[in-house]
């Protein structure tokens, strides 16, 4: 299987992270956003979105993070990142939507406008947008927190592909200056996941 990632992208990452925590073999192709590859015919083919990450499985091809996540885990024999009981399962897809529809966007804003923009020579920060995302952030880190007040992962005494999945947003936590008390339970919780292997071998990316 190849996966075509960027080391600074998040949402590529969690893909990344979720195939050495399930010990699956991927070839990782970089592709070259700054350069503009993603909008290239060879690439728009496997995606016609222009983002990392993209699986291809031989034939089959996989846009979509959190989907990758998901196909990864359902292809690997004895996984236990993904639960098979109905509640349990729908107790992690929830996360999952909730990841790709409500947290990253939200942290993608404050990377985009405090990191990525300069990077690229797109122009100064928008405030507008940084308070907004701010307050996003804020508000989202707080339902993290709450979860997290009686629980070791996000979903209970297991760690799950809801794990992995929130967590990738908050590997920019630094650079994007996210508004969140490092002595949280979140923060507690990111320490844990940051001690993982599968983590520590993706920190360069
Ligand atoms: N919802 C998508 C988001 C993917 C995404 O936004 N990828 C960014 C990097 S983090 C990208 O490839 N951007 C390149 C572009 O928009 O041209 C996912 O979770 O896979």
């Amino acid at each position: 299987m190849r996966l075509y990632h960027h080391p600074l992208s998040f949402n590529a990452r969690r893909a990344v992270v979720c195939a050495l925590q399930l010990g699956v073999t991927v070839e990782l192709v970089p592709v070259d956003l700054p350069g503009g590859a993603q909008r290239e015919p060879d690439f728009l083919r496997l995606n016609p979105n222009h983002r990392v990450p993209v699986l291809e499985d031989g034939p089959f091809v996989l846009w979509e993070s959190h989907a990758i996540m998901q196909y990864l885990a359902e292809t690997t024999p004895g996984q236990r990142l993904y639960p098979s009981g109905l509640r349990e399962r729908a107790d992690v897809n929830r996360w999952l939507f909730w990841s790709a529809y409500h947290l990253s966007p939200a942290v993608r804003d404050l990377y985009w406008e405090r990191v990525i923009k300069g990077m690229l020579g797109r122009g100064p920060a928008d405030p507008q947008v940084i308070a907004r995302a701010e307050e996003q952030v804020g508000e989202l880190s707080g339902v993290l927190e709450r979860q997290l007040l009686e629980r070791e992962w996000i979903c209970g005494p297991a760690l799950t592909l809801a794990d992995l999945a929130l967590a990738a947003p908050f590997g920019v936590w630094d650079a994007a200056q996210l508004p969140i008390a490092r002595g949280s339970q979140l923060g507690k919780w990111f320490d844990r996941m940051r001690a993982l292997e599968a983590w520590r071998r993706t920190e360069a990316s």
